[in-house]
């Protein structure tokens, strides 16, 4: 029997550090595209825990995968080998076309790792001086929350009175591949260039076609490491298998369209898993990954028989089920679909995004309440989604969705901004 919403709720609030403000709807079940609350209403979850959970919530074969190796053999460190990371690790880096992975948990860790092999490979292969080594990063960028990381990020809200702050990070606009080019001509310390493929958090911010080429020209030109942080874009959401690199598992015609460009780090977290298990992964080929040696970096459940079985099962659901295809072709019949509900309403500015990534921009000032209001009534409505910054809401459902059930969505968001909007004055 669980918990009452408000009792949930309190219990949260009286021994639950406060670091987020949730949407007000208790969760207790989880199917495909839909989860429960405590009072048995039915939601299309548009947010995926924020792309985590693609391959659709509890999905069989995923779990079967968690329960089983539970039962036989969870966790032994690194300390011993076990009979489960070597074939994960085989798995992931054919996958994505790399010669090693370095299996981690969060993605924030993941990306702590990426920033340690690419200043060692600055030491060790570059020859910068010690303890010099540059990495550029973009503004508004967002790869994780630890003190490292968030030296380098320009949110305060993520940021502010955790000081003192890691130094050796430049930020540079996203999307301005003439910024780079300048950062890269006026220093030769710059090890790596850590970027986002489509920026999730900053408001699914998608960047010029070439862009990410471009990147990969100018970093191979200033022997410099591109860094693709995949995490939230990665595994099929963007409508391939990476928003990045064309190691697709979707068909020709779609990755024709735009350029293929291979990082020379790749970062994946979340998806990799399909939210049973928190797996995240750093991918290079040996020149890059041999400077990781025996006590140079770990962690206690990173790459352990569980995390090793549930990413083979979720990555296989990616392939087997085709959700890159699903996503890239949905992706265009959402987007085309809200267009005609945005055409018809002074709420919305405009739509975005790839694949089933995408977001609407509301037509009002990002400290309005306009957005949050809008999700809470598309809750009423019977679909979740949650503002990413001040006026920007992300809708990313599972990859598993069918058409019909986009009908369905885009007819709830639609009946939410209708409604919305009788009573709604912009902010002056
Ligand atoms: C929160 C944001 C999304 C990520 C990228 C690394 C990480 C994330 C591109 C770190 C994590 C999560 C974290 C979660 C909310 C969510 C988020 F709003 F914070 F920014 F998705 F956009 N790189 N994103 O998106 O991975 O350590 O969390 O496993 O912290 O509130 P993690």
């Amino acid at each position: 029997m669980s918990l009452s919403a408000a009792k949930a709720i309190q219990l949260e609030e009286q021994y639950g550090a406060h670091n987020y403000h949730p949407l007000p709807v208790v969760l207790t079940k989880g199917e495909g595209v839909y989860v429960w609350d405590t009072d048995s209403k039915r939601y299309f979850d548009f947010l995926s825990a924020y792309s985590a959970v693609n391959q659709g919530h509890c999905h069989p074969k995923i779990v079967n995968a968690l329960v089983e190796q539970s039962k036989r053999l969870a966790l032994t460190s690194r300390a011993f080998y076990n009979d489960k990371l070597g074939e994960s690790e085989r798995y992931i880096a054919q996958t994505f076309g790399f010669d090693k992975v370095l299996l981690m948990n969060s993605g924030a860790e993941a990306v702590e790792t990426a920033i340690k092999i690419c200043r060692r490979w600055g030491y060790e292969k570059k020859k910068i001086a010690e303890d010099q080594a540059l990495i550029i990063v973009c503004d508004q960028n967002f790869h994780g929350r630890t003190t490292t990381i968030i030296s380098f990020s320009s949110d305060q809200g993520a940021k502010r009175a955790f000081g003192p702050y890691t130094a050796g990070f430049i930020q540079i606009p996203y999307n301005d591949i003439t910024a780079l080019a300048e950062v890269l001509s006026q220093h030769t310390n710059i090890v790596g260039f850590l970027v986002e493929p489509i920026q999730g958090e900053a408001g699914v911010n998608v960047p010029d076609d070439d862009y990410l080429q471009a990147c990969k020209d100018l970093c191979a030109e200033h022997n410099v490491l591109l860094i693709a942080d995949e995490i939230q874009t990665g595994i099929a959401r963007t409508g391939k298998l990476l928003a990045s690199c064309g190691n697709c598992s979707c068909e020709d015609r779609h990755c024709s369209r735009t350029p293929q460009v291979k990082p020379d780090v790749l970062i994946l977290g979340k998806a990799i898993s399909g939210g049973a298990y928190p797996v995240s992964a750093v991918l290079a080929n040996d020149a890059i990954m041999e400077v990781i040696t025996p006590g140079s970096h770990g962690s206690t459940y990173g790459g352990n028989p569980v995390a090793s079985v549930v990413a083979i099962a979720a990555l296989e659901v990616i392939k087997e089920e085709k959700l890159a295809q699903n996503a890239f072709d949905l992706g265009v019949y959402f987007r085309e679909q809200l267009q005609s509900v945005i055409a018809q309403s002074p709420l919305i500015e405009r739509v975005r995004g790839k694949g089933l990534l995408n977001a609407i921009v509301i037509a009002d000032q990002p400290e309005s309440e306009t957005a949050w209001n809008l999700c809470l009534l598309m809750k009423e409505n019977g679909l979740l989604a949650k503002p990413t910054h001040g006026n920007i809401i992300r809708f990313a459902p599972p990859l598993v969705i069918t058409k019909a059930q986009i009908d369905e969505c885009i007819g709830i968001i639609a009946q939410s901004i209708f409604e919305y909007q009788k009573t709604w004055q912009p902010q002056q």
